[in-house]
């Protein structure tokens, strides 16, 4: 069985909706793949209280009570590597994950490591996406999946939609329909990751 581990900080409305879409196609038989556990560096990340209600092992690992990078990013590494029993290497899905991955975490899950990004990339990497790319004056906005390397933001696309720019938007209004379309694209591209 291939686990799939997500990585999230907040409400967690991406690993929530990744979690619907592997029990509605039903993963476990049609890719052998679970949802094996699900992360936060917050203990107040709202997606916790989702995935214990669905019967999701969680657990929580605070950045804040490390003295570095490094020592946080081991550790999430042994913690991740302790969810496969049988030693079957896990996808690591960041989803809403708000902690940049210093380079040895990168290279020990890189190839099996995926994020999405609030915007076209290779457009506005980084943080605020929404109301950069409304100050930009950009008619179209959108959302990517890629797969993680050390470079921020960067690596292999995988998948991503656009969505329109409307004149009445705000970076809220704009973000609302975004996500929609990232709670769409990021199980497809898992999927389609899976079947390779
Ligand atoms: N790590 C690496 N090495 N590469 C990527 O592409 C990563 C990553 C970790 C997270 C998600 C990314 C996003 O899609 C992501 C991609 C947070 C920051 C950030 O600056 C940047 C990019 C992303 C997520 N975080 C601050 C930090 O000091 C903290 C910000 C906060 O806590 O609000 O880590 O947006
Ligand atoms: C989403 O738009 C996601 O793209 C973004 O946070 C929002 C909330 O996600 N992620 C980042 O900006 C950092 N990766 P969530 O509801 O899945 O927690």
């Amino acid at each position: 069985m291939k686990n799939i581990v997500i990585l999230i900080s907040g409400g967690g409305s991406n690993m929530a909706a990744i979690v619907r879409a592997a029990q509605r196609d039903h993963w476990a038989r049609t890719l052998g793949a679970r949802v094996a556990a699900v992360i936060s560096n917050r203990a107040d990340a709202a997606g916790l209280a989702y995935a214990r209600e669905q019967g999701i092992a969680t657990a929580v690992l605070d950045h804040t009570s490390f003295g570095s990078r490094e020592g946080f990013d081991a550790a999430l590494a042994a913690l991740i590597d302790r969810q496969d029993p049988d030693g079957q290497p896990a996808l690591v899905v960041l989803a809403g994950f708000m902690r940049v991955l210093t380079p040895g975490f990168v290279r020990h899950f890189e190839g099996r490591l995926m994020n999405i990004h609030p915007s076209l990339l290779p457009a506005f990497t980084g943080l605020h996406t929404h109301a950069r790319a409304l100050a930009a004056g950009c008619k179209f906005a959108g959302v990517t999946v890629h797969l993680v390397t050390a470079q921020l933001d960067e690596g292999p696309i995988l998948a991503q939609a656009v969505v329109p720019v409307l004149g009445t938007d705000t970076a809220q209004t704009l973000a609302g329909r975004v996500l929609t379309q990232e709670h769409l694209i990021y199980s497809r591209a898992i999927a389609s990751y899976l079947r390779a």
